[in-house]
């Protein structure tokens, strides 16, 4: 799939320098994202069903069209492989994080109508594990997004903050540690939303704070895709890693929500 804007964007590295995020809108044209939402309904109408249950969250287990959110896509698939490996978020990716980048996650993310929950402030570094925190996640808009469906926000400039600020179990699915001191009047303060088209796409450092609120439409969806590289200098902790992700995966398969 071929970026139709990212050789305009000659001040991707200073605005994610300033504010830990970038928006292209849009990244991809109309006719490449119809092609992008056919593969997305193939891989869930033909992958999904193949997969390990751990990997594939609804809203409400026993309804599959509750579909929340999906992980590792790129593991599963050539299509979504070479969209991962080859695409545009990754060459974006090694543009702001100056760097060669490690493919880690590609997830769709969904909120379903009337039902899809907020997205907690969270910063995606305290998942990951990783010294120093050098990664990044992309998110592309499947469709419209305002603030209605359940648009991101940022914090703009909370990736320049030393470490991460204190999180907590949030009971949400898929975003198990949120935010526990979020609203300070600097996080009111620098909150910038981001509505827009399908193709619509976003960029941040994995220290921005971010959330998003639930679906309040009863009638439209909030689909997207997102995807995550960590530079290739950050250092993983294995061990540490592990032990969160295996306590996390029992935790959800003791509450029957996976
Ligand atoms: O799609 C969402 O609501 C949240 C996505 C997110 O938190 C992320 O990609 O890090």
């Amino acid at each position: 799939m071929q970026s139709s804007n990212t050789n305009d964007q000659r001040n991707l590295l200073t605005d994610f320098n300033r504010d830990g995020y970038i928006a292209i809108n849009p990244l991809l044209a109309s006719e490449e994202m119809a092609a992008l939402n056919l593969e997305i309904e193939r891989f869930i109408r033909d992958v999904v069903p193949e997969m390990p249950l751990a990997k594939v969250y609804y809203e409400n287990k026993s309804d599959k069209s509750s579909l929340k959110q999906i992980q590792q896509m790129f593991e599963f698939d050539p299509y979504f492989e070479d969209l991962m490996l080859n695409g545009p978020a990754r060459k974006i990716a090694e543009k702001v994080l100056q760097d060669e980048v490690v493919p880690i996650n590609m997830q769709y993310f969904n909120k379903p109508a009337g039902i899809g929950k907020a997205t907690p402030p969270h910063q995606d570094g305290f998942y990951f594990h990783l010294t120093p925190c050098e990664a990044v996640t992309g998110w592309l808009a499947l469709e419209d997004v305002d603030e209605e469906n359940g648009c991101i926000h940022y914090i703009r400039g909370s990736h320049k903050s030393d470490g991460f600020r204190n999180h907590g179990q949030t009971g949400v699915l898929g975003f198990s540690q949120g935010m526990t001191d979020f609203g300070t009047p600097s996080d009111v303060a620098e909150t910038v939303a981001f509505p827009g088209s399908a193709g619509t796409f976003l960029m941040h450092h994995a220290k921005t704070i971010h959330w998003a609120g639930a679906n309040q439409s009863q009638t439209r969806s909030r689909r997207a895709l997102g995807f995550i590289y960590y530079a290739k200098s950050a250092k993983l902790d294995e061990v540490s890693k592990e032990a969160y992700q295996s306590k996390l995966d029992s935790r959800l398969a003791h509450a029957a929500k996976i």
